[in-house]
C-alpha cells in the first residue's frame, strides 16, 4: 500500500491542470454519442479520474477481486523465467509497459533485470499524467540505476514516439488482462495494430483472466463492500464534475453480470425511475430500469489466447500461470 499512498500524494500536488468543464473535449462527445445510443453505454476508459484510481485501488485489495492477486504471483514466482524469456539472447531493448498504472508487478522483473545486468531502457506509457510523474520521480529512488523515460499519451501515439527515440528491440508489456476491456473484435484489432507497430522478434508481454467457477468471477465484480458499485457510480459523477452534468447517483443501481458461455463479464447502471439528465446543455432521457452499459471484462480460454496471436501475427511462445491457473501471462513473439 506504501506505493498508492506515494501516488496520491503525487496527484495531489499535481491537481492544478485539470481541464475547465468543457463541451469541445474527446470526452464530452463520447459521453453523448454513448448516451443518445438506441442502448446507452459509456466507456469504461474513463472510470479512471483521480476517484477512480482510488477505487480501484481500493478493489484490487478487497478479497473477492482475484486478478491483481493472481497476477502478482505471476511475476513474483516466475520472475526468473519471464526475465530470461524477455533477455533472450542479450541484445538491448526497450522494455515498454502500456498502463504501467504503480508498475507495482513490472518493479518484480525491474530488479531481476537490473541484477541480471540486462541492457534495457523501461519506457512506461500511461494516459495518465499522474501516474507518469509517479513513476519519474519514484522508480530511480526505489531502482537506482534504472535507465527510464516516462511517456505521457495515447498507446500507440507514444509507442510511434518510443519507436522515433530508439531502434533497439521492443519488449511490449500489456498487464492486468486489460485487454479484456474491449469487445473481441476491438481486442483482435487492437493487437493487429500493436503488431503493426513492433518488428520482427519483438515480443510482447501480455496478461489474460482466464474463465474459472463464473460464482468466483461474478463475486470479483460484485464485492460485498460495494466498491465495484462506486467505482461504476463514480464515472456518471465524474460527468457531473467535469461536464456539468445533474445525475443523482441515488436512482442508478449496479447491475453486474456474467455469462459463462462466451466468458463476458458485464456491468450496467439501471435507472431506478424514469428520469432526464442534464449534461453541458444536452438533455438525456431514461426510462424506468433502462441500462447504461459500463463495461466488459472478458475472461478467456486458453485456446482463445493463442487464437487471438495467431490472428494477429504473433507466436505464444511461453505461458505462465498462477498456482490456481486463474491467470495467464503469455509471452508472444512477433513474426
Ligand atoms: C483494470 C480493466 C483489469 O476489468 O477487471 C475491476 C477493471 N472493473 N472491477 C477489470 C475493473 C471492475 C479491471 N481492469
Amino acid at each position: 500500500m506504501k506505493n498508492f499512498e506515494t501516488m496520491q500524494a503525487v496527484s495531489i500536488g499535481m491537481g492544478t491542470n485539470r481541464p475547465a468543464k468543457s463541451k469541445s473535449g474527446q470526452f464530452y462527445r463520447d459521453v453523448i454519442t454513448g448516451l443518445r445510443a438506441p442502448q446507452k453505454y459509456l466507456n469504461s476508459k474513463y472510470f479512471y479520474d483521480a476517484a477512480g484510481d482510488k477505487l480501484f485501488r481500493e478493489l484490487m485489495a478487497c478479497d473477492e477481486y482475484y486478478p491483481t492477486k493472481c497476477e502478482f504471483e505471476v511475476f513474483s514466482e516466475e520472475t526468473a523465467e519471464i526475465c530470461d524469456a524477455i533477455i533472450g539472447n542479450g541484445d538491448a531493448f526497450d522494455m515498454i509497459e502500456l498502463g504501467a498504472g504503480d508498475a507495482t508487478k513490472s518493479a518484480c522483473l525491474l530488479s531481476y533485470l537490473m541484477e541480471k545486468q540486462a541492457d534495457f531502457t523501461y519506457l512506461p506509457i500511461d494516459i495518465s499524467e499522474n501516474v507518469i510523474s509517479y513513476l519519474n520521480v519514484t522508480l530511480p529512488v526505489t531502482l537506482p540505476g534504472l535507465q527510464m523515460n516516462g511517456l505521457n499519451g495515447e498507446y500507440f501515439q507514444m509507442l510511434e514516439k518510443a519507436a522515433a527515440l530508439s531502434n533497439k528491440r521492443k519488449a511490449v508489456l500489456f498487464l492486468g488482462s486489460n485487454i479484456g476491456n474491449m469487445q473481441a473484435d476491438e481486442a483482435e484489432s487492437f493487437c493487429r495494430e500493436l503488431r503493426n507497430h513492433l518488428s520482427d522478434g519483438d515480443m510482447l508481454l501480455i496478461g489474460f483472466d482466464l474463465k474459472k467457477n463464473p460464482a468466483t468471477i461474478l463475486a470479483a465484480y460484485n464485492d460485498k463492500g460495494g466498491i465495484t458499485r462506486r467505482f461504476n457510480l463514480n464515472l456518471l459523477e465524474r460527468i457531473n464534475r467535469e461536464l456539468n452534468g445533474d445525475f443523482d447517483v441515488s436512482k442508478y443501481s449496479h447491475y453486474p453480470t456474467y455469462d459463462p458461455e462466451t466468458g463476458a463479464c458485464k456491468s450496467y447502471l439501471v435507472s431506478l425511475e424514469e428520469q432526464q439528465v442534464q449534461i453541458g446543455g444536452e438533455t438525456i432521457r431514461f426510462a424506468k430500469d433502462e441500462c447504461i452499459f459500463m463495461e466488459i471484462s472478458q475472461k478467456f480460454t486458453v485456446a482463445q489466447t493463442d487464437q487471438i496471436a495467431a490472428t494477429a501475427s504473433f507466436k505464444p511462445v511461453y505461458h505462465f500461470f498462477d498456482r490456481k491457473k486463474w491467470f495467464l501471462d503469455a509471452i508472444w513473439l512477433a513474426l
